[in-house]
């Protein structure tokens, strides 16, 4: 087998604005495995630049998946990718790094299989209703004319980030003009206990969540902030595994899981997650990574789940990209994406894009 990693670097076109930062270009690496029949499957990683969502870098990803994920997969006897979690659990964290690795096996597995990936992760649904993440903006009249902006290409469902000094008022002008939008909030961590009076506010406006207000660490100030509001809390940066769900449900901490095939190391535990937020009432919905095409099929084909009820941060390519990677960039049909039919993703690379972007490509032989 050959892995090629290849460090893209994409613009976006608007920077994108959360409470820690801000971005205006998604770089990743795009994993490509080659199997001794030619059979080609992909995976992305989602770190980030900076490591400011999570500990996790591309840098700090690069490192783990050449030292020890590729040398590990060597002599493998590889029977099927639900084994890959079990093989590497002896290395800690780095959930963004196996996540890249791992869904590139599924799909290889797919597609040796002639099968899709889809019906092997159990989806089902045809095509997908998805939402959107909208950034932080300079201020109140910025913020409206964005919002309408998405509403009119047929988003139903939007989240906005928020910080200290930009919430309350922000959220109660999106509110007063658009009175039935599916609202939501996302802080990414930047509120403290001391902050609950004020957040104790976003109760009036009928958002369908808020997303992750304390600290990545935190599980008992959200508890206390979720016993004192009726709008659901979701985690996000908290939830790195099925141990950490469990541990948030069981204390009450959210109502809500933001699951992100990246932050939780790839479809085996995600797939464990959605079991365990089924069973236990929990409202699980697919988040999103400012994903190039490869990783936006794999979170597509995750969310079309029937668990999945609620629209998840799976726009359509153009939201963030002028060109996507991929041939089939993904369009929104009203409110919705098409899931990617064929063996395998379901989605083939485009080339001539891929080109211009790539910064750097390491190729690894196995034996
Ligand atoms: O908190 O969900 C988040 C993007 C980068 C890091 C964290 C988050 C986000 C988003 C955007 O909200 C989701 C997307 O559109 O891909
Ligand atoms: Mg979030």
């Amino acid at each position: 087998m050959e892995v090629k990693l290849h460090q893209l670097k994409i613009p976006l076109k608007t920077s994108f604005k959360t409470s820690y930062g801000e971005m205006d270009a998604k770089e990743f690496l795009l994993i490509e495995l080659i199997d001794c029949d030619g059979i080609i499957a992909y995976g992305e990683v989602e770190a980030f630049a900076r490591p400011d969502y999570t500990e996790e870098t591309i840098e700090t990803a690069y490192n783990i998946i050449t030292t020890f994920l590729i040398p590990g997969l060597q002599n493998w006897q590889f029977t099927h990718p639900q084994d890959f979690r079990e093989k590497f659990k002896w290395i800690r964290g780095n959930q963004m790094a196996k996540a890249g690795i791992e869904m590139a096996l599924w799909d290889l597995y797919a597609k040796k299989k002639e099968v899709s990936l889809q019906e092997l992760i159990g989806g089902t649904k045809q095509k997908v209703a998805v939402g959107v993440s909208l950034g932080i903006q300079e201020n109140e009249t910025a913020l409206l004319n964005t919002i309408r902006r998405y509403v009119q290409k047929g988003y139903q469902r939007v989240k906005l980030k928020i910080q200290p000094g930009k919430d309350i008022r922000f959220i109660a002008a999106a509110r007063e003009a658009f009175p039935n939008l599916t609202l939501m909030a996302d802080a990414n961590s930047a509120y403290k206990v001391s902050d609950i009076v004020l957040l104790k506010k976003l109760d009036q406006f009928n958002l369908a969540m808020i997303e992750q207000p304390f600290s990545e660490k935190d599980f008992i100030d959200h508890a206390e902030l979720q016993k004192q509001i009726k709008t659901a809390i979701c985690l996000d940066e908290n939830l790195r595994s099925l141990e950490d769900v469990r541990q948030a449900h069981l204390l009450g901490s959210c109502k809500a899981i933001n699951l992100k095939l990246a932050r939780v190391g790839g479809y085996s535990e995600a797939l464990d997650i959605i079991n365990y937020c089924h069973q236990n009432n929990l409202l699980v919905w697919c988040g999103g990574m400012l994903e190039a095409g490869i990783g936006r099929a794999h979170n597509l084909l995750l969310a079309s789940r029937e668990e999945f009820v609620f629209p998840g941060d799976i726009s359509a390519s153009s939201r963030y990209f002028e060109e996507d990677i991929i041939c089939e960039p993904f369009e929104l049909i009203g409110d919705s994406l098409q899931v990617p039919k064929g063996f395998g993703i379901g989605v083939t690379l485009n080339n001539q894009v891929i080109k211009r972007f790539l910064k750097n490509t390491k190729t690894m032989v196995l034996r």
